[in-house]
């Protein structure tokens, strides 16, 4: 931080007026940020570094192979001289409304309603480099770089180093005004630019909400998320089975999560872009989770030509959604698993069968048996046959507790199609507890 404070006074009036025309620039470009650091060694790599020490990146095998390149963007580019650091604010509409809060609605993060940011960034970056090589603020194309998210890069010290903001506790990067709904992307250049100041003086002080609000708990401590707990992580990058401990905790999450963000005081006043292009596409707000189980191959591929959604394939956003179904306390939420069960994708199958197995309905397991027998997946078999045994510890000990007390659960006596109907009810409670108890 303070070879850029030094670096920043060798320049005179000139670098900095060039500094703010290429500023002006980026921002006549769409991007609603732009700033400027030096190729100094990175500062937070040692952070970096223990976390992937801790586990923390799962299954996320690049991020280790990326380490040796994140000590300092000088590893990307031998003679790099600036990193131009920008953001763009991708929070185009009111996706915490009343109708996005029902908990039957599959939510998508933000980031991922409209078109893919990478596409809609990576043409911007290319804009600027093009802009770039003809004012002959690089020596050559082979003397920059560009990069949007998947490169090797420490984005977010990048841009806390330019002047963006400051590392919130749920790790984001947080703009004073603009909030955390921000993208980060980069341009590398050879040429030397005087850097903006590294952001200070402001931070989250003893807030906590972030934390307490994450349902996974994968913020383990302040700016330290262990991806593998992040709902983001489970219904994006784990392409297979989601660990069973967070299967019942994914709200109405079905590809990312914005929770940390959603509860976060300085986005409150975030301001919307008025930039049409981070637009949410259509039919995704007003779909139930029990018809997305029904989207078929040809009908995803149309959904999202274009969107980061296709990073799950049908088959992991499926997955996702009959996970959610797990816990959605909807009466049709049954039917959806009921689908699940049937689809072509074991993936799906597996997890639509934990869902019947975790839900509290006995009819589950009249539905688990049946499934059954068809089944030919070993993994899936194993499921179904572990969500039986829990069920049967469940009702039996139930079972068994009702007619200690000599009382007839509703549930129960639904399942057994028992009238329940006033008078009839009470005068027939002794033959039905003699059928429950016959099997
Ligand atoms: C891997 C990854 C993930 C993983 C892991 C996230 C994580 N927090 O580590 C998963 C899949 C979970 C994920 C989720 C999301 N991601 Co992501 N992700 C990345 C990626 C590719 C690498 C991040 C990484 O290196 N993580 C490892 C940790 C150690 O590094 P870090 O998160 O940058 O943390 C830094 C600080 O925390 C700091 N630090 C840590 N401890 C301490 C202590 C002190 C004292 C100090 C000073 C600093 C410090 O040092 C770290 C290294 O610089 C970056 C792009 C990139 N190339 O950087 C995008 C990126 C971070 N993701 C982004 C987004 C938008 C998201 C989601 C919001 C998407 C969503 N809605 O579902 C969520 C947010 C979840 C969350 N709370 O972080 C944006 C963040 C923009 C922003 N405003 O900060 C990025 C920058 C992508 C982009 N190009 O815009 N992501
Ligand atoms: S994105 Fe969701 S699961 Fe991940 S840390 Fe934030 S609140 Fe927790
Ligand atoms: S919710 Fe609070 S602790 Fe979390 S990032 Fe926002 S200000 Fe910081």
């Amino acid at each position: 931080m303070n070879k850029n404070l030094k670096e920043a006074q060798n320049f005179n009036e000139a670098d900095i007026q060039l500094r703010e025309k290429i500023r002006k620039k980026g921002l006549s470009l769409g991007f609603d940020w732009v700033g400027f650091t030096g190729t100094t060694e990175n500062l937070t790599h040692p952070h970096y570094s223990a976390w992937l020490e801790q586990g923390f990146a799962g299954e996320m095998q690049y991020l280790h192979k990326h380490a040796p390149q994140k000590i300092s963007s000088q590893k990307v580019l031998e003679n790099a001289q600036t990193v131009i650091s920008v953001a763009c604010n991708y929070l185009h509409d009111d996706t915490s409304t009343k109708k996005y809060q029902d908990s039957s609605r599959g939510r998508f993060s933000r980031y991922s309603q409209g078109n893919d940011y990478h596409l809609i960034l990576k043409d911007r970056l290319e804009e600027f480099r093009k802009w770039l090589l003809d004012e002959k603020l690089a020596s050559g194309f082979e003397q920059t770089r560009v990069y949007v998210d998947t490169g090797p890069l420490l984005e977010r010290e990048l841009a806390w180093r330019a002047g963006l903001g400051w590392f919130g506790k749920h790790s984001n990067l947080i703009h004073a005004k603009l909030g955390s709904w921000l993208l980060l992307a980069e341009v590398i250049i050879d040429s030397k630019i005087p850097p903006d100041q590294p952001f200070s003086g402001i931070d989250c002080g003893s807030c906590t909400r972030c934390i307490e609000a994450c349902p996974t708990d994968a913020i383990v401590s302040d700016r330290k998320v262990d991806a593998r707990r992040c709902i983001s992580y489970l219904t994006i990058e784990l392409k297979n089975t989601i660990p069973k401990q967070f299967r019942s905790k994914f709200q109405n999450w079905i590809f990312g999560c914005d929770i940390c963000q959603e509860v976060c005081p300085w986005n409150r006043k975030a301001p919307k872009t008025t930039d049409a292009t981070w637009k949410a596409r259509k039919g995704l707000k007003d779909r139930k989770l029990w018809d997305w189980v029904r989207l078929e191959q040809e009908e995803f591929s149309n959904q999202f030509r274009k969107s980061a959604v296709k990073r799950t394939k049908r088959r992991g956003l499926l997955r996702n959604v009959v996970t959610a179904l797990s816990a959605c306390s909807h009466p049709q939420a049954l039917s959806g698993l009921q689908i699940g069960l049937k689809d072509e994708e074991e993936l799906v199958r597996q997890h639509a069968a934990w869902g019947l197995g975790f839900r509290r309905q006995r009819i589950t397991k009249s539905i688990l048996r049946r499934h059954l027998r068809v089944e030919t997946v070993e993994k899936v078999i194993i499921e179904i046959q572990e969500a039986l045994a829990s069920k049967e510890k469940l009702f039996s000990k139930r079972e068994r507790a009702c007619l200690l007390t000599r009382q007839v659960p509703l549930a129960l006596a639904r399942k057994h199609r028992l009238g329940l109907s006033g008078s009839n009810h009470q005068r027939s409670s002794h033959n039905r507890r003699t059928k429950l108890l016959q099997g």
